[in-house]
């Protein structure tokens, strides 16, 4: 018997090539035969805010994104206002509640602004719905076409953690910008002479914060309803007491294009970062977005440029001999990182280059990654000791100890 190594059916998502993907976030080759869930990759991630007009516009100048469509009053959409927005390929969808009744605007009042959706394209929703439903997910919207003049999409959705939701998208036979509803529209923002092309060009992972004791389950889950594999990387009882405060383990699609860690509140010294998130998100919910890029120096100069703040790192991590001596050469000096509060992590396969923005709304819960991958595939697991201590420093200041 013959078995096809797949890759992706799309060799080219925009113009980020499979390569430069298989580099950006750290690709492995599977057999998508014996997959019972396959996914091709992340559709959008889909943001519920309080206000979708400003929220469109902060992505547009802070992380160099291009909007691309609108749906709205204006368009027939007389519930809420929705910005897509893409960066290489990755796509965001900025909604935002309009007429006072809207659901989104419960959703607000409830998380704060946060990640309702992370919508998948599949290559078949029939048949990952039957499967899901089989492992006893929850599935909150049944397979069915939705057609306008470019086409016809076939969309489900299956519930995930607390109001977590993965829409499942199969687009092969659309070619409109994004869905039915949506219109082609360009935002009336225009980049500075100079700005980078691009920010950041793919996610490269999803991060979600689970209830006490729910971690495993919500591992489990994706095991069995959505094929995903576990990745070596984990934060197991050991390092939770000593300093992070969390436990963590990642699953995986079956070539990693898709990521989820799942973080849960460990017992420690101290209220954990995830107990924070979970009171002021109002339960599980996603926690942070990690974005690929291929020039962190310049991401991370272009996003400090228009307000973003960062973690901040001690100089004394990059003065440590000992970090030194386990990162050895990467591509840029040290002291450009370490300018720059960038972190380092090597592993067996390589090295990474990572830096986390503060909570980037009103509430301590949603907050980014940027990361560059050189050939590991790890998640920064060097770097917790210090990333963490810099979380704490923060919690501090919001008054929670
Ligand atoms: O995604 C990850 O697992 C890493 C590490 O609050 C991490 O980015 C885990 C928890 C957290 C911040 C970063
Ligand atoms: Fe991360």
């Amino acid at each position: 018997m013959t078995e096809t190594i797949s890759h992706s059916p799309d060799k080219s998502i925009d113009d980020v090539s499979f390569d430069q993907l298989r580099q950006l976030v750290g690709l492995v080759d599977y057999d998508e035969s014996r997959d019972p869930f396959p996914v091709k990759s992340m559709d959008a991630v889909v943001f519920v805010v309080g206000n979708a007009t400003q929220t469109a516009l902060f992505y547009q100048v802070a992380f160099g994104m291009e909007q691309i469509a609108y749906s709205g009053p204006e368009t027939g959409n007389r519930d809420h206002k929705s910005y897509v927005l893409k960066s290489g390929s990755a796509r965001f969808v900025i909604t935002g509640g309009v007429r006072p009744d809207s659901a989104l605007l419960d959703h607000h009042r409830a998380h704060g602004d946060g990640v309702t959706d992370l919508a998948l394209e599949v290559t078949d929703v029939d048949k990952c719905i039957e499967w899901a439903r089989k492992q006893g997910a929850t599935v909150l919207d049944e397979p069915h076409d939705v057609s306008d003049e470019h086409g016809t999409v076939r969309i489900a959705a299956i519930a995930a953690y607390g109001q977590t939701r993965h829409t499942l998208i199969d687009r092969s036979r659309y070619t409109g910008v994004y869905l039915p509803g949506y219109q082609p529209r360009k935002g009336a923002y225009r980049k500075p002479e100079g700005a980078p092309k691009r920010v950041f060009q793919a996610v490269d992972h999803c991060v979600g914060n689970v209830e006490l004791g729910k971690m495993d389950y919500w591992v489990e889950f994706y095991n069995r309803v959505m094929g995903f594999v576990n990745m070596a990387e984990f934060i197991g009882d050991d390092i939770a007491t000593d300093y992070s405060a969390l436990m963590s383990k990642v699953v995986a699609n079956g070539n990693h294009r898709v990521k989820f860690p799942l973080n849960e509140p460990a017992v420690a010294a101290r209220k954990s970062q995830i107990d924070e998130y979970l009171e002021f998100y109002g339960g599980p919910g996603v926690q942070h977005i990690a974005l690929a890029t291929n020039d962190i120096l310049a991401t991370v100069d272009h996003m400090r440029a228009a307000g973003i703040e960062f973690l901040e790192t001690p100089d004394s991590y990059y003065d440590d001999p000992e970090l030194r001596a386990r990162i050895g050469n990467v591509r840029v000096p040290i002291e450009e990182l370490k300018r720059r509060k960038i972190l380092v992590d090597r592993d067996e396969d390589g090295y990474l280059l990572q830096i986390f923005t503060k909570p980037t709304g009103d509430r301590p819960t949603v907050f980014f990654e940027m990361i560059e991958r050189h050939g590991s595939l790890g998640f920064g697991k060097g770097n917790f000791k210090a990333l963490f201590e810099a979380i704490e420093r923060e919690q501090d200041r919001r008054g929670n100890l």
